[in-house]
Formats: C-alpha cells, sequence, structure tokens
C-alpha cells in the first residue's frame, strides 16, 4: 500500500531562513533515499539537502529564492514501502558479546573524535561516509578544518555504519560521537576518547550530504561535452570559494580522496588559467561563453599499468595523505625563494665530537648537529624577527616565542615535531628533546600536541647526504632551512687553500614577508654563528 510522505528541511543547525539555491527535482521524479533535493545557501555554508524517503516526487514545495528553516516542508513523496524512510536504528553501544551458541553477536560501536591537541570546536568540512557503508579500521570518516590545520579523522572500527552522527558544518571537540558502528568483536582498533559505554545519542534526522552537485558557474558556461551539474564532490568552503573566485568546479581536476576538489585544486586551477596553462572559458563570438580549449587542464593520467608488467598497489599512508596535502597548498599559493649558503662548521663538528668524548664518559645524551642548528637558528630569528612571524591577512604576526619545528623522517612518512621554547634550553637539552621527539615519531607514537605551534622550521638531511635542495615552507611559517650533509672542501684564505668542513644550508623564505637581501642576510648571520659558536652567547 502507498503512502505520501513528507520530506522536511533536516536539522541544520542555527541557521533559519536559509535560502534555497539550487532545485534538483521535480514532480514525477523518482527519487531515493540520500538523493539531493535542493541546495542551501547562508553566508556562511552551503548545505545539500538529501532526501530521506524512497518513492515517486508528487509535490515539490517550494523554489531557488524561498527561503526555509527546520521542518520546513520540500517535497510529498509517494512511497510503495512502509520501510522506505531512512530511519536509522538508535542502539545503545554495548561491548560485543557472545551468543548462546558461541558465535560472536555484532555490537553496536561508538566511534568519537580522537585526541587533536588544544584543538576544540574544530568545524567537520567533509563527510567521507554514509549510512550503510562498510568501513574499515583507519578508513577516513571526515576532515575537519581549524584556522590552523585540516586533519582526517579514521576510523577506529570496522564494520556497517548504522548512524552518521555529525553534518558539515558541525563544530567537534574531542570525544565528539561521529558514528554508530555495527562492527563484531575484535573490530575496534584504538577505544575512542568517549567511554565505551556512553549511550549513544539517536541520530539526528539529518542524512549525511550526498555528494555534492556542481552549482550553475557564475560566468561560465559548461564546456561541450560536459553537462551543466556533473557531479563534483566539494565541501560547502570549497563551493563558496570556487564562486567566490568565479570557478566552475566542474572543470577543475580533484586531487582529495574519493574525487574531493581541494582547495589547492581550485588555486591550481585559477594559476593554471592564468598563466595560460589552462584555457578558461572564453566569450564566444555569439556572446555566449564556451569551454576552453587543447590546453584545458588535463586529468590525472590514467594508466593501465599492468598492461606493461607486474605492478603492486599499496593505499599511501594517513600521515602521506594529509602532508601531501598541506604541501601541495603550501608549494602552490606561497611565493616561495630558496637562498643557498655554506657555513665552515670545521670547529663546531670538531667541538660537538670533543663534547660528545666527554659526555660518554658520564653517559649524558648524545649532541647532534641539529642540536646546535636549532640553537644557532633561534639567535638568528631573535636578530631577523620577521623569520619569526606568519601572514594574516594584511597583518604580520611576530612571535615573541621560539618553537622551532624538525622534520622527521619516519617509516609512514614525514612529521614534524615541535621544540618548543628552544630559547631558554640549553644545546644538551635540545638533543635530549629533539632526540626523543623523533624516536616517539619514528615509533608512531607523537602527540599532535608535539606537532603544533612550530614558528620555524629546519629540515635536516645531513645524516644522509645531498648537497642543496628546496624545502617547502610550512605554512603559516614564513621560513624554512634545509640542511644537508657537510663536506672538507679546499677553502682559499688568500694565501693557500685550506681544508675546512663546509655545511650546505638551503634557506627558503616566503617572498611576501622576506626579500632576498633579508633572506641573505639572515643565511649570512646565521653561517656566521655557525662558523664561530661563541657568537651565540653574544
Ligand atoms: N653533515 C654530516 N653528517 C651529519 C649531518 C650533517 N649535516 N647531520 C647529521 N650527521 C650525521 C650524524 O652525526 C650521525 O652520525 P653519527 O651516527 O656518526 O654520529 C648521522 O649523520 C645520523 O644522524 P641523524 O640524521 O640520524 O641525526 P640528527 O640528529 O642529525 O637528525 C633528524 C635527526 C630527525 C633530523 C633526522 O634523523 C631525520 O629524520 N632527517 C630527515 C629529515 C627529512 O626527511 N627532511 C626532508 C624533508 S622534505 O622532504
Amino acid at each position: 500500500m502507498s503512502q505520501i510522505i513528507d520530506v522536511k528541511v533536516p536539522d541544520i543547525g542555527d541557521f533559519t531562513d536559509v535560502p534555497v539555491l539550487d532545485q534538483f527535482v521535480k514532480i514525477g521524479d523518482s527519487i531515493k533515499v540520500d538523493d539531493p533535493i535542493c541546495t542551501l545557501e547562508s553566508d556562511k555554508a552551503t548545505m545539500e539537502v538529501p532526501c530521506s524517503a524512497t518513492g515517486l516526487v508528487k509535490e515539490v514545495l517550494f523554489k531557488p529564492g524561498d527561503k526555509v528553516s527546520e521542518g520546513t516542508v520540500l517535497i510529498r513523496v509517494e512511497s510503495q514501502a512502509a520501510a522506505s524512510t531512512k530511519t536509522p536504528p538508535a542502539q545503545p553501544a554495548s561491548s560485543p558479546t557472545e551468543t548462546a551458541s558461541g558465535a560472536v553477536a555484532s555490537a553496536a560501536i561508538a566511534v568519537a573524535v580522537p585526541d587533536i591537541g588544544d584543538f576544540t570546536d574544530v568545524p567537520v568540512i567533509d563527510i567521507f561516509v554514509k549510512v550503510g557503508d562498510v568501513i574499515k579500521v583507519d578508513d577516513p570518516i571526515c576532515a575537519l578544518e581549524s584556522d590552523k590545520a585540516t586533519m582526517e579523522v579514521p576510523s577506529t572500527a570496522a564494520g556497517t555504519i548504522m548512524a552518521v552522527l555529525v553534518k558539515l558544518g558541525d563544530k567537534v571537540s574531542q570525544g565528539h560521537l561521529l558514528l554508530q558502528v555495527e562492527g563484531k568483536a575484535g573490530t575496534v582498533a584504538v577505544a575512542a576518547p568517549a567511554p565505551a559505554a556512553a549511550p549513544i545519542p539517536a541520530p539526528s534526522p539529518s542524512a549525511p550530504p550526498a555528494p555534492v552537485k556542481a552549482s550553475p558557474p557564475p560566468v561560465a558556461a559548461a564546456e561541450p561535452g560536459r553537462a551543466l551539474g556533473a557531479l563534483v564532490h566539494a565541501s560547502p568552503s570549497i563551493r563558496a570559494y570556487a564562486r567566490e573566485l568565479g570557478v566552475d568546479l566542474t572543470r577543475v581536476s580533484a586531487t582529495g580522496p574519493k574525487k574531493r576538489i581541494l582547495r589547492e585544486d581550485v588555486i591550481a586551477y585559477v594559476k593554471g588559467v592564468m598563466s595560460g596553462t589552462i584555457s578558461g572559458p572564453t566569450a564566444s563570438a555569439s556572446g555566449g561563453v564556451t569551454g576552453g580549449g587543447v590546453l584545458d587542464l588535463l586529468p590525472w593520467p590514467k594508466v593501465d599499468f599492468a598492461k606493461f608488467g607486474e605492478i603492486e598497489v599499496k593505499p599511501l599512508s594517513r600521515i602521506k595523505k594529509i602532508s601531501g596535502q598541506n604541501l601541495s597548498r603550501n608549494w602552490v599559493m606561497i611565493p616561495a625563494v630558496t637562498y643557498h649558503e655554506d657555513a665552515d662548521i670545521t670547529d663546531l663538528e670538531a667541538f660537538r665530537v670533543q663534547l660528545n668524548k666527554e659526555n660518554e664518559k658520564g653517559g649524558g645524551a648524545k649532541l647532534t648537529m641539529l642540536a646546535f642548528l636549532i640553537k644557532a637558528c633561534v639567535k638568528a630569528l631573535q636578530k631577523f624577527p620577521e623569520f619569526n612571524a606568519s601572514l594574516d591577512g594584511d597583518n604580520l604576526v611576530f612571535k615573541k616565542y621560539f618553537n622551532i619545528g624538525f622534520a622527521a623522517d619516519t617509516p609512514n612518512g614525514l612529521v614534524v615535531p615541535v621544540v618548543k621554547n628552544a630559547d631558554r634550553k640549553s644545546v644538551f637539552e635540545l638533543a635530549q628533546e629533539s632526540g626523543e621527539l623523533a624516536k616517539q615519531a619514528r615509533d608512531g607514537k607523537a602527540k599532535p600536541a608535539d606537532m603544533q605551534g612550530a614558528c620555524f622550521t629546519i629540515s635536516s638531511l645531513g645524516g644522509i647526504g645531498g648537497t642543496y635542495f628546496s624545502p617547502i615552507v610550512n605554512a603559516p611559517e614564513v621560513a624554512i632551512l634545509g640542511v644537508n650533509k657537510s663536506v672538507t672542501k679546499p677553502v682559499w684564505d688568500g694565501k693557500q687553500f685550506q681544508p675546512k668542513l663546509i655545511l650546505p644550508l638551503s634557506l627558503t623564505a616566503d617572498h611576501r614577508v622576506i626579500d632576498g637581501a633579508l633572506a641573505t642576510r639572515f643565511n649570512v648571520y646565521l653561517a656566521q654563528l655557525l662558523a664561530d659558536f661563541r657568537r651565540v652567547a653574544l
């Protein structure tokens, strides 16, 4: 027997009277649970409203421009089955239990936001899962974006998703429940910070948004052969950003997980159009706007590698995925220049070796070149405060503290632990602390708080080799020092060549804050400090 179901605007947070931007349904359409009905756009966010019923659209009670709030009826759907509405069951969390037959029963597992350092009330900018998805431990659930970092929250449980307890724009902190997963015993990786026995709140009536549909481009028609409104996957903030720049998202190549368009993808597209490597939409002779030509940004090449030989496919580690996004953004957005310098560390290395010999007897921590570099960099940052600053819109924020990040190579990828208040620590303390932080990072035990708050970063490849390289600035910092292996070289002293131990320095700086003269002064001063470490005490 059929029934008519009112599909209403779900809980959309504090928003009321939100204008409808796009309408995706009409009378007579067949619609399923999670199909998008319309897009709403407040001054803060763009939200897509998914359908909560399956059936035939009998009435559409809104049009673009209408203002709606939670509870406004959008469409009426004629449904054949009573079970066609989406009511994810709310089950109390419980431990997996044995049935009488001895089989392991499935259990509701609460997945919560893990320790995310000092961050609280961090907005959810993307959700990668929906009710019914089968999820594994470590699969990404959602992306959180603070003003400092974008973080992907991995699942700590495996099973079928029974309820998604967050929606785009929600602000979450450690312990906030994200999912209710029906899993089996042994499928929970790490206990979520929320107590396991905590009752799981009833799922919010708002289903997670279905994949987003592109809004009609503000200035350009779609290119030939590409339908307007083709499916694109992007968070509301990215869609708002694209609209601000007049970018048609259907033209942008996505590099994020599940073909999600990232901010840097939009920037890369705009840069491509500006530099002429991508042809943007152009006005046609008829006054309309047409698509691009042969220089359109090509999608990432899809090659069937197996055609050419044996292959093995391994997913990128979570660290690589997250750092990859940060590195791409920093590479694209920062006009950076790398400046090279050679430091004569003959005396410093002899001093370090001597101290380590003395220290060996006392069993103290080994003094590393990294510790001396941190100390010297702090002194140089104090002399050149622009290097200890960050851009914030049109302002430059000068920091009065000296936290130094250092790149550490770990089996899972690159991480950057931070030595806090390095100006207040001795070289011995810096060596000990950086050694401990590097070990924790390599063991996968580094805490988020240990990787936040850096003012300046050192990337030392000295233990590996190399001559010079171009490190990428770690935004919102404005400079990074790269160091390679020191080698003995002949240096002319005015009368003869002398063998000197030379440390190659590569300083990359954000040209918006630091020009070439300042960067070179910094490098020269740093080299002086390293050549005669007594200067650090002055
Ligand atoms: N020149 C010559 N030798 C050097 C050197 C240099 N600049 N720096 C270190 N060494 C030597 C050390 O003295 C040590 O030798 P001994 O064992 O004989 O004492 C050896 O190289 C190994 O040092 P290390 O690199 O393990 O130790 P460190 O404290 O100097 O560095 C850390 C620590 C965490 C910076 C380093 O281990 C590391 O991970 N580096 C990689 C950073 C990286 O990947 N950067 C690239 C980022 S961009 O992709």
